[in-house]
């Protein structure tokens, strides 16, 4: 049976995804995320089959939350076996993102979606490293002081992600408003 290897996310408006593309140079051989892969991750559920896939974004269809205000502030990575592995722009306040995510995990829960493991930490993936890829300091030097216009993330989307040899491409099926 096919499967489907689902994400709920967030999505920047036009003008953050544009200053975040501007900053995308200075880590050589990293693979910078295109302009459709940029989102912000507020709970992956991984692989599931076309019916759970239904219930799922039928469950998040109830999801009543509010929009969510935000800037981008600063930049990080994440290790994995102790070297570089993702690098991201952070965004705050973080505990609105936070209380979506809960909001999030509540919901699918519903649906029988076990809850997340790995502690919440909202990041927008600005690059993926392997081990080609060069020094990651200077970039995290450069734009630690990152900073944005106040910006709204007024919906949620469920991705489908397609795993391919160029990358994950990221499909939206679904998108749930938050209110103003
Ligand atoms: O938001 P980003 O791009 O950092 O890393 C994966 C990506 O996050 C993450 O889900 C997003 C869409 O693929 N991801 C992949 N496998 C995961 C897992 N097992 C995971 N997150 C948590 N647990």
């Amino acid at each position: 049976m096919s499967t489907h290897r689902l994400f709920v996310a967030l999505r920047p408006p036009r003008a953050i995804r544009e200053q975040l593309i501007a900053a995308m140079h200075g880590i050589s051989a990293a693979r910078w995320q295109s302009d459709d892969q940029l989102h912000l991750t507020l709970r992956f559920i991984g692989e599931v089959d076309r019916h759970r896939a239904e219930d799922i974004a039928a469950a998040l269809g109830s999801l009543h939350a509010p929009a969510v205000a935000a800037r981008l502030a600063g930049v990080g990575m994440f290790e994995r076996r102790g070297r570089p592995h993702t690098v991201w722009g952070g965004v705050e306040p973080q505990e609105p993102v936070a209380a979506l995510h809960r909001k999030v995990d509540q919901l699918l829960a519903r649906v029988g979606v076990d809850p997340e493991t790995r502690a919440f930490q909202p990041h927008i993936t600005l690059a993926r490293l392997g081990h080609a890829a060069g020094p990651v300091a200077p970039f995290l030097a450069l734009h630690s002081d990152l900073a944005s216009a106040p910006f709204v993330f007024d919906h949620a989307l469920l991705y489908e992600s397609e795993m391919g040899h160029g990358g994950s491409r990221y499909h939206p099926v679904a998108r749930y408003p938050l209110f103003a």
